[in-house]
């Protein structure tokens, strides 16, 4: 190339250090992939394990067996953990999934959630503690990133075990309630049950996780995703 004149692709060369330090990051991180850990908990048989089981049947229940109808459905027992590797443009993304046990069926149910809180906690000072380690760049983080909180649609709102749950750990993790079963309610059924939820999650002064606001220059298909998601748990529905 002359002199004064510039080879294509030369641009990124123009500026070094801080400029392109959001490249480098953005850059390193597709390269070494995400990790994202989707928690499912709440009142005993309101379908955690189906929707685990339903969302990723393929990976994450290869070696399982076929059982019949009786013994299908079986009571989650103990915190299990399925991890999936998924692939898209590139873009490596390790997938865990924990499904939690149910409460609701044992004659004492207080402090049902200890043994979900503690799982999360146990995580965080895992990942404290590789963060202080020497191999600091292969690290794995399995902290919980989200829980779906399912919510029975039969009651009317939230059970006291709900609130109690949700407040235990709704600093610890980002909280998305989820109406469980909700293909048994009428849609003004639902209508209805969504903001009884959503005034008493208020009232109880629980926070759940909120979508944040999407920049203005954002595509339209990614505009309109994000304010279906957000009408779907934010906005008061009038019927
Ligand atoms: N109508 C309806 N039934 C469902 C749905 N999801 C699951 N079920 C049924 O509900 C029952 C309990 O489902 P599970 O997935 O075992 O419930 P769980 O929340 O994992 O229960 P625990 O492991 O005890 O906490 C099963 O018979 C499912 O077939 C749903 O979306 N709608
Ligand atoms: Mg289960």
């Amino acid at each position: 190339v002359r002199p004064g004149l510039r080879a294509p692709g030369d641009q990124d060369k123009e500026y070094v250090g801080f400029a392109t330090l959001p490249n480098q990051v953005h850059r390193k991180s597709v390269k070494k992939g995400f990790d994202f850990t989707l928690m499912v908990a709440g009142e005993s048989g309101l379908g955690k394990s189906t929707l685990v089981n339903s969302l990723f049947l393929t990976d994450l229940y290869k070696d399982r067996k076929l059982l019949n109808a009786e013994e299908r459905i079986t009571q989650t027992v103990e915190i299990t953990k399925h991890t999936v590797d998924i692939e898209e443009k590139g873009v490596k993304l390790k997938l865990t999934i924990v499904d939690t046990p149910g409460f609701g069926d044992a004659v004492n149910n207080t402090e049902c959630w200890k043994s979900v809180a503690d799982y999360i906690d146990q995580q965080f000072e895992q990942y404290f503690r590789d963060e202080s380690g020497l191999n600091r760049k292969n690290i794995q983080d399995n902290r919980v990133h989200c829980c779906l909180y399912f919510i029975s649609p039969f009651g009317h709102g939230l059970r006291p075990l709900d609130v109690e749950f949700m407040k235990a750990l709704h600093e610890k993790v980002n909280i998305v309630p989820v109406l469980a079963k909700a293909d048994t309610l009428t849609p003004s059924e639902v209508r209805k049950k969504k903001m009884k939820i959503r005034e008493e999650i208020d009232q109880y002064g629980i926070q759940i996780y909120q979508f944040p606001d999407c920049d203005s220059d954002e595509d339209e298909d990614f505009k309109q995703q994000d304010h279906e998601l957000k009408s779907r748990t934010r906005h008061t529905v009038t019927s």
